[in-house]
């Protein structure tokens, strides 16, 4: 039986991810960078669903009693999604434990480190990044001499001394979870809304290198990589390589997701894109704005023609998932102008629209435009904008409503039959047709959870027949394809009569709907 105090950690890395699936890569770059501090590092992962308390709990006793003269550290990993949790944690460990380092990093902590509760409850906050700093912090913590100042600004090494994390990645997460994995670091443009703007440029990791671990962890059978650098075709020279690299693995199982910029999208991209088949690449792509005076507003460089054009020809020639992104509550962006960037969007027929709504991150220079466009923002995380000089806070809550039900309808891709039939009618534009679609449901639900398949289905059969006067057997037909394509198997209203006949219901009927609505749900939405 070993001797537990002897074996226990006394430095635990610790992080509050947004959702299991999410394996946090921050904290797995700090663990492979503890060198000589590594047999004595653990690391712990929850969620932001765990209780604080038991985390707490769990957390000491990894730590184990505390013995004289000897360190013990928790490095916790915060983040926008976690920022409130966290504060409740080290509320509760520093009061269990008062002599426990609490030692703090990520975005969300980098930035108005003063103004912050968790920073004051803190000991130290390294801000940036935090490969090479926090072994340091903890080297000095523990062998002296002890360090005096509370900020520590985190040193950003050439990127080839930063030891890759994916060694840390368990043969669990490479079955479960998403694996995220980086190229480079770091974004040379400067949007505003974005804490990646504040990066002088990008950086990238030595390719033979990241190549060499992407190929052990396929050859350990990882198959979903989900690369979270800022812009995957900045370098074209390492985007076609990377390509060349999945493409020499190609099988069906593979899962590629890429950030892209949409105005930059040279020939030898296309070549490539083109030899993938479906199912394989997901290209996330910010549009944000098609506004030419809100993108200047907000230093957002991008040329709308040719965002245009690449993505009509990545949705006609390539096979690539496109999953999009609109932002609303720019400052100067009215409903008018947003709805005219939406229908543009929507008009090149992406994949997927995702709606976001402007959130104010601590440290964006964003919050340079608040007071001449009379921008409120919540004060609490994730600091949402609530109303602007251009849009009343009730037009921001018809628009959180708008999204709701778009996410329902649109994003979950259950009603690919019949929201075609909702935009493309004689309303002004597929804008302002859903707009009244959501209007119309908020009036009669007044809710935007707890919104069942059939729930869904009977609303919109009497909106499309009632309201818009539809045909009843074309609206049927379209509702009835949805809702027998998303596995769901219950009665709607609308539909009775039409459904084939099931067998009798059985106890695990409701696990294996919900598994397959899971399935069409982009795991960053679910979180919503
Ligand atoms: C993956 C991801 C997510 C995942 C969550 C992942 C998880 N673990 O649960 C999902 C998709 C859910 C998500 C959601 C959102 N995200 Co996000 N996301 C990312 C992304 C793409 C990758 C993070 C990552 O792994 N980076 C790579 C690692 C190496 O960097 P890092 O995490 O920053 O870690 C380094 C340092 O921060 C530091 N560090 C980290 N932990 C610790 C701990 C200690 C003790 C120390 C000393 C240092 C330290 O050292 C690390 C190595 O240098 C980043 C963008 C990016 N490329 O970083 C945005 C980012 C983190 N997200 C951001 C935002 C704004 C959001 C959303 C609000 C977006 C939205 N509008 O909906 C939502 C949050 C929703 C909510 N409920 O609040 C912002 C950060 C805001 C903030 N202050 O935290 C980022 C930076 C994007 C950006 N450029 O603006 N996101
Ligand atoms: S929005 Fe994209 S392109 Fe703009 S600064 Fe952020 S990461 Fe860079």
């Amino acid at each position: 039986m070993p001797d537990l105090a002897a074996v226990a950690p006394n430095i635990v890395l610790c992080t509050l991810n947004a959702r299991y699936i999410h394996a946090s890569l921050g904290l797995r770059y700090l663990l492979a960078n503890m060198g000589d501090l590594k047999a004595q590092t653990a690391m712990r992962e929850f969620t932001i669903a765990r209780k604080p308390q038991e985390i707490a709990l769990e957390l000491l006793a990894l730590l184990g009693p505390q013995q004289d003269g000897v360190a013990q550290i928790i490095g916790l990993g915060v983040y926008i999604w976690n920022v409130t949790q966290s504060t409740e944690l080290v509320r509760l460990l520093k009061a269990a434990r008062p002599a426990v380092r609490m030692v703090l990093g990520g975005p969300e902590v980098s930035h108005e480190v003063e103004l912050q509760e968790i920073t004051r409850l803190a000991d130290f906050v390294v801000t940036g990044w935090g490969d090479v700093s926090f072994p340091k912090l903890c080297r000095a913590l523990l062998h002296g001499p002890q360090p005096v100042m509370k900020v520590i600004r985190g040193e950003q090494p050439p990127l080839n001394e930063i030891a890759l994390p994916y060694g840390e990645c368990s043969d669990a997460d490479l079955a479960h979870r998403l694996l995220y994995v980086e190229a480079s670091r770091g974004c040379p443009f400067k949007c505003e809304f974005c804490l990646s703007s504040l990066d002088q440029t990008a950086w990238a990791f030595d390719l033979e290198k990241f190549l060499a671990a992407m190929h052990a962890l396929h050859q350990r059978g990882a198959r979903h990589f989900k690369f979270v650098d800022r812009t995957f075709n900045l370098k074209i020279d390492t985007s076609v390589r990377i390509l060349q690299f999945f493409l020499e693995r190609l099988t069906d199982d593979l899962f590629l997701h890429f950030e892209l910029v949409p105005d930059h999208l040279p020939q030898r991209l296309k070549d490539l894109i083109v030899q993938f088949p479906p199912g394989v690449l997901q290209f996330e792509i910010g549009v944000q704005s098609f506004n030419p005076e809100v993108q200047s507003r907000i230093s957002r460089r991008q040329d709308n023609a040719r965002t245009e054009a690449n993505l009509r020809w990545l949705t006609q020639a390539s096979h690539a998932h496109l999953h999009t992104d609109l932002i609303f509550g720019l400052p100067g962006e009215t409903l008018e102008s947003f709805a005219a960037g939406f229908d543009r969007l929507y008009a090149l027929r992406p994949d997927e629209i995702q709606l976001g709504i402007l959130n104010r991150l601590r440290g964006t220079p964003i919050a340079r435009h608040s007071a001449a466009h009379a921008m409120v923002y919540d004060a609490e995380p994730p600091y949402t904008v609530l109303q602007t000089g251009v849009l009343d806070a009730d037009t921001v809550q018809r628009f959180k409503h708008f999204v709701r039900y778009w996410d329902l309808l649109a994003s979950s891709g259950r009603f690919k039959q019949t929201l075609p039939l909702l935009l493309e009618q004689d309303q002004p534009s597929p804008f302002h047709a859903f707009l009244a679609f959501s209007d119309w449901l908020w009036r009669r639900t007044e809710k935007t959870c707890e919104l069942s398949p059939e729930l869904l289905v009977d609303a919109l059969a009497d909106y499309l027949c009632g309201a818009c006067g539809m045909n009843r057997q074309d609206v049927q037909q379209a509702l009835l394809s949805d809702y027998t394509g998303s596995g769901a198997r219950s009665n709607p209203h609308a539909l009775q009569g039409l459904l084939p006949k099931q067998p009798a219901p059985t106890m695990r009927k409701p696990k294996r709907l919900a598994q397959r609505q899971g399935r069409h749900l982009d795991p960053d939405q679910a979180l919503r």
